[in-house]
């Protein structure tokens, strides 16, 4: 089999034996150890002078490189999240378009893929993971590496209206087309890459469905991304201890839970789910003191500055509401700002009668997956989940929400708090078949499978045909 090469903004390396991150590293790591390869990336470290570093455990190298904080500022700060990010999540509200930033982000793509370039085998399959590398099959094209690459994008892909609002939009979507198979979530993402390449630049549809634009004949695909069922069940059910967080109500039963895990970002919907909930404990009195809400919500990005600005809104609202309803006994949120360990998350999601969902836009949100499968068989929780996250396609047995209906949003808390037995194992093993149907290797193995066995048609070295209007 020949190796697998795969290129992240960030290199997670697991060390043997260990799966203690989340999904994605994991479906990556796997891959890597099934044919040897190379995880190549930024190391996550910022510097006038940037060192690479190359590591080779077992069958796998790991070879990671420091960013100067010009690269890191236009890059990362700048077009990968100040700019993609919010139009990708369809925020052009937020977003910022500089082209200082758009030309640091090219820059670092054609720098990453000539450094890259050595380390290649002819054979050696490429896999480009998400936003931040759209540029990286063009910058390696043009570098002359004919080998297959494929890309995966982890979050949603707009729609074409929401797209041109990015001025280079047209040059952006042609680095695309330089890639063998491009992966998405869902069907609505690949259709709207579909519908920009069809109407904006006069791509073709071929009659075995790849597609043609800008001279280049690739394929785009479906491949939802999954967790790994067993290995959380395990970890949720080996987990003791998880009910110290909970107080008793009156009658001294532990209060009913309510849990919210994601990265402090705005997509997430943090600001509305805080709302969603003062609301339903103002619509519902009699919850008040029965239940808690638990929001884990590590920081993220926090140098980039609409961040900062969504934590303080956080924290003034979950001060409100706490300063409004708490009692000496009874505190309604827990608004928890910093990262918890694996295992505990897992059986967090265990205890929780409620898993609260709400992204306003989401790829696919694996917290959604993760709560479900952390279930005891035998007395689920309810899923509360957004339709606008990549993971409500396929968990069509949650109760789903639209995160902008405040008042709605309440009443499924309400309805979930007092759903029978029968109905959430009901619901519960619906969602179970879909994650074991679409689970994590699958997502690997399907996409990994196509990106090996397409064939297209011979590629144009670098000097493109340009149909755009
Ligand atoms: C992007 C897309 C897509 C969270 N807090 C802690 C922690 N986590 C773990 C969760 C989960 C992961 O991080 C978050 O994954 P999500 O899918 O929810 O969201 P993004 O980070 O935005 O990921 C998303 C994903 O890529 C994969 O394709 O689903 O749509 O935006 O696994 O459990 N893990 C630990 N401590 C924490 O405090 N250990």
């Amino acid at each position: 089999m020949s190796r697998l090469v795969v290129v992240s903004n960030r290199v997670a390396p697991i060390k043997e034996g260990k799966v203690a991150a989340g999904g994605l590293a994991v479906g990556v790591y796997d891959a890597l150890r099934q044919s040897g390869g190379i995880w190549f990336g930024w190391s996550g470290e910022v510097s006038a002078t940037p060192q690479t570093s190359t590591e080779t455990v077992g069958n796998i190298t790991y070879v990671t490189m420091g960013l100067t904080k010009r690269d890191y500022d236009q890059y990362y700060r700048g077009f990968s999240n100040a700019t993609l990010w919010p139009i990708f999540h369809y925020r052009i509200d937020l977003a910022r378009y500089n082209r200082e930033e758009y030309e640091g982000y090219r820059r670092v793509n054609a720098m990453l893929a000539e450094k890259l370039k050595p380390l290649l085998q002819p054979d050696d399959i490429i896999w480009i993971h998400d936003y931040h590398l759209i540029p990286f099959a063009e910058a390696c094209r043009m570098l002359g590496i004919r080998n297959r690459i494929g890309f995966f994008l982890h979050i949603p892909f707009p729609a074409p209206e929401i797209l041109t609002a990015i001025p280079p939009h047209n040059e952006l979507l042609k680095t695309f087309c330089y890639y063998d198979l491009i992966g998405f979530q869902t069907d609505t993402d690949r259709l709207a890459f579909q519908d920009y390449v069809t109407r904006e630049v006069r791509g073709i549809i071929e009659p075995d469905g790849s597609l043609t634009a800008y001279g280049q004949n690739f394929r785009a695909g479906v491949y939802p991304i999954g967790v790994m069922p067993d290995e959380i069940q395990q970890t949720a059910a080996s987990y003791r201890g998880r009910r110290q967080l909970i107080g008793r109500n009156s009658e001294g039963g532990l209060r009913q839970m309510i849990i919210s895990v994601d990265r402090l970002d705005y997509s997430k919907g943090l600001v509305e789910r805080f709302k969603a909930y003062e609301t339903f404990l103002d619509r519902y009195p009699e919850h008040r003191r029965n239940v808690e809400f638990i929001q884990i919500a590590p920081t993220s990005r926090s140098d980039v500055k609409t961040y900062q600005a969504i934590r303080q809104q956080l924290e003034s609202e979950a001060g409100h509401l706490n300063g409004r309803l708490s009692d000496l006994d009874w505190t309604p949120l827990h608004y928890l700002n910093k990262s918890h360990e694996r295992r505990i998350l897992m059986g967090l999601f265990r205890s929780a009668d409620i898993g609260f969902v709400t992204p306003l836009r989401d790829g696919m949100n694996l917290v959604a997956k993760e709560y479900v499968a952390a279930q005891d068989p035998n007395d689920p929780g309810v899923l509360v989940l957004s339709r606008f996250a990549g993971a409500a396609r396929e968990l069509t047995s949650a109760l789903i929400i639209n995160p902008y209906d405040t008042v709605g949003m309440a009443e499924a808390l309400d309805r979930a708090l007092r759903m029978s037995l029968a109905e959430r194992k009901d619901r519960y093993e619906h969602m179970m078949r879909a994650i074991r149907a679409a689970d994590l290797g699958a997502w690997r193995d399907n996409f990994l499978r196509d990106l090996r066995s397409f064939v297209s048609r011979p590629k144009a070295s670098g000097t493109a045909q340009v149909f755009a209007l």
